[in-house]
């Protein structure tokens, strides 16, 4: 009897172990003290030559760092951009002498915000697809991640638009790239 419950327990606890594995298996890299929290990119938009990647810095260790460049295949060229206001309007500059991570500090790539510039994409980015690139950083040197490419849950702006009766055209701005290509 006591056998069992000691079974039942060890069973629960596995049932536990992989009930919580999706979370931590997270997507993430690791490189001394800096944390690359789950690279993302957006799926092509119609014929999109451009794209943007996304991901999280999170620097542990206890000097200031910087992500100087990024190197991948999947476009002609990649920048680190931030997205500014003026007059009145988003638009993306990319950031002058790389992307400071502070000591003990998070710096998120997000939509709308900050994020890597990929130019002139070789290839057209399918949903559930993934494909390299690599971070070069000042102090924590290459890092190798694979970018997942997904649809954001939570976002909406190009289904809005297509819900909202607007063709194939009026797709097209909403990704909010493709008409910055000279900046
Ligand atoms: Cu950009």
């Amino acid at each position: 009897m006591k056998s069992s419950n000691v079974i039942a327990r060890i069973c629960g606890a596995l049932l536990v172990i992989a009930m919580m594995a999706p979370a931590v298996s997270a997507h993430e890299y690791k490189a001394g003290g800096m944390i690359i929290d789950h690279p993302w990119a957006r799926p092509s938009i119609g014929t999109v030559k451009n794209g943007a990647a996304y991901f999280v810095l999170d620097n542990l260790s206890d000097t200031d760092d910087r992500l100087v460049s990024i190197k991948t295949d999947i476009a002609a060229r990649a920048e680190i951009h931030e997205t500014v206001m003026k007059d009145g309007y988003a638009k993306m500059a990319a950031i002058q002498g790389g992307l400071a991570v502070p000591k003990n500090s998070k710096v998120a790539l997000a939509p709308r915000g900050k994020h890597v510039m990929l130019f002139g994409l070789k290839q057209k980015l399918e949903d559930g697809q993934s494909f390299p690139m690599t971070l070069v950083f000042e102090k924590s040197g290459e890092v190798a991640v694979v970018v997942k490419i997904e649809t954001p849950k939570d976002a909406g702006e190009a289904v809005d638009h297509s819900k909202h009766g607007g063709g194939g055209k009026k797709m097209d701005h909403s990704h909010g790239h493709d008409d910055d290509r000279g900046s």
